[in-house]
């Protein structure tokens, strides 16, 4: 991978879920050595810090269908803001949550720059509900349809009105845990999975190739990995609010990660989900890093 300039930024929010924690992922991620690990591969690192996310809940956690909109909305717009700036100076993104809601913000800032977007989805869910079709009202389980423009007003709205991402611009890795509502929207919008079925039948080589493929397809001018460490088996990642069994493997995500960097296609990426309360010493944020290294050009030999 040519040298990037790497501009990391902390997103605390655990807002977008109901299980507390997932706020401190930021600094696990950091403690494992997330800076250092990028230097070394010969990458500029400039850590930008946390955004401010307020400990005082303004709505409570009450069992509505968009739980703590407010709070999200507010981290959301700031992110937003931070990460296109970064990319208006040619700098590369890497944000570190924090729960999946922070994507909303996220891609937003991203079309400042980039006018046609992919989107890598790594994840056991497809994040793909709205208010209507959640089963937990947590937002976190929404970021994907908010970006296709689906959602509410206030979340669909950030940064700039409407749509982030067209939905055929957009390739969930992993997914072996989505809900009716999401499933309808898959088959009505077109969006391209890769369901554990396709890893374990095709392997990850196969899916890789698949994936990267149907993205330089599309004429894009950027691509976004969103990677959820969910979409690992909780064998590797048990640091995560919402683990599924069945999931990808150490190996075949550094596989994956390998893939992308020889691709040459990843313009900014985000590590999300990560939750110390509910890791084991950290092996979550450790496992974090250590993908970070293979998608940014760390070599074994
Ligand atoms: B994650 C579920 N689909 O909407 C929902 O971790 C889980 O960002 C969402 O992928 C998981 O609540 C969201 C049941
Ligand atoms: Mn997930
Ligand atoms: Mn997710
Ligand atoms: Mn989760």
């Amino acid at each position: 991978m040519n040298r990037l300039d790497i501009t990391v930024v902390g997103v605390p929010l655990d807002y977008g879920q109901s299980r507390r924690g997932v706020d401190m992922g930021p600094s696990a991620i950091r403690y494992a050595g997330a800076i250092k690990r990028l230097e070394a591969i010969g990458h500029t690192l400039k850590d930008e810090g946390d955004i401010q996310v307020s400990a005082i809940e303004r709505t409570d956690r009450a069992n509505t269908n968009l739980k703590n909109l407010e709070e999200v909305v507010s981290a959301t717009t700031e992110l937003a803001e931070k990460v296109a700036a970064i990319v208006e100076k040619g700098e590369f993104p890497l944000v570190l949550g924090g729960d999946h809601s922070i994507a909303i913000g996220t891609i937003a800032g991203l079309t400042s720059k980039y006018k046609n977007l992919g989107v890598i989805w790594y994840d056991a869910h497809a994040d793909m509900n709205t208010a209507e079709t959640s089963p937990s009202g947590n937002i976190h389980g929404m970021p994907l349809a908010v970006t296709m423009g689906l959602g509410h007003e206030r979340l669909v709205n950030i940064y700039k009105d409407g749509q982030k991402v067209k939905p055929e611009n957009i390739v969930i890795i992993g997914a072996r845990s989505v809900d009716p509502g999401e499933r309808a929207l898959i088959k009505e919008k077109g969006v391209k999975v890769f369901t554990m079925h396709e890893i374990d039948r095709d392997g990850m080589t196969s899916v890789m190739n698949e994936a990267i493929e149907y993205l330089q397809s599309k004429n894009l001018d950027g691509v976004h990995l969103s990677l959820d460490l969910d979409g690992l088996d909780p064998i590797y990642t048990p640091g995560v609010g919402t683990p599924v069994q069945g999931g990808i493997s150490y190996r075949e995500s550094h596989l994956a990660m390998e893939m992308l960097e020889d691709a040459g296609i990843i313009t900014s990426a985000e590590f999300v989900e990560v939750n110390p309360i509910l890791d084991e010493k950290n092996k979550t944020g450790e496992v974090a890093v250590e993908l970070m290294g293979s998608l940014f050009g760390e070599k074994l030999l």
